[in-house]
């Protein structure tokens, strides 16, 4: 019961989780911002770029059609109501976490934080707000029914240890220039 209300859960939230981990090793290239300035700070910095940003979300679309296509065993396996992912709700997931992200490097620059810096809260539920956020609004009826308040609590307590743990292990890695 416990273990299909999480596997449902992160499951839900692949599509989600992959886009900044595809961006660290992805990122590079131009800045979004393109090194514009607001009150003597960068917009965004750049840890934001176009190329990312893309790959990011690319990634997390095609996991999400790879999740799809597995669907049928998995299911089968842990018996649990796990979503498919239409493609609109797939694309907000993955668009909506790199919204997230980049919204939360626009607040950081705002607080006078330079780029890298940890903002603990902010770094580890940013994408989580972006990715739900635009899933509502793209695909209303498909969030609610796939993220009941169960597996909506399971998200908020789960994702920040998830993206610690795995943020520690680019860093340890050499992938990440930071530990968060
Ligand atoms: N990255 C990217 N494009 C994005 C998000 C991330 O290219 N939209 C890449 C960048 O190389 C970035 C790295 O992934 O440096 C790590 O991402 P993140 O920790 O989100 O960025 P920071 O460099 O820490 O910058 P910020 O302080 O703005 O979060
Ligand atoms: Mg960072
Ligand atoms: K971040």
């Amino acid at each position: 019961m416990i273990v299909s209300l999480v596997a449902g859960a992160l499951w839900a939230m692949l599509p989600a989780y992959v886009p900044n981990n595809v961006a660290v090793l992805a990122g590079g290239g131009r800045p979004i911002d393109g090194g514009r300035t607001l009150g003597g700070r960068r917009l965004l910095g750049d840890g934001k770029t176009w190329r990312g940003t893309a790959a990011g979300t690319v990634a997390g679309v095609a996991l999400a059609l790879g999740l799809n296509a597995v669907h049928p065993a998995v299911a089968a396996t842990l018996g649990s109501d796990l979503p498919t992912f239409p493609l609109h709700a797939a694309f907000a997931l993955a668009f909506g976490a790199m919204l997230g992200d980049i919204g939360a490097s626009l607040v950081k620059r705002r607080l006078g934080r330079q780029r890298g810096a940890a903002v603990p809260g902010l770094d580890q539920l940013d994408f989580v707000v972006g990715a739900l956020g635009l899933a509502v609004l793209l695909a209303p009826a498909w969030t609610v029914a796939t993220f009941s308040l169960p597996r909506l609590a399971v998200v908020l307590i789960a994702t920040p240890l998830l993206h610690v743990t795995t943020n520690a292990g680019a860093y340890l890695l050499g992938l990440k220039a930071e530990p968060w």
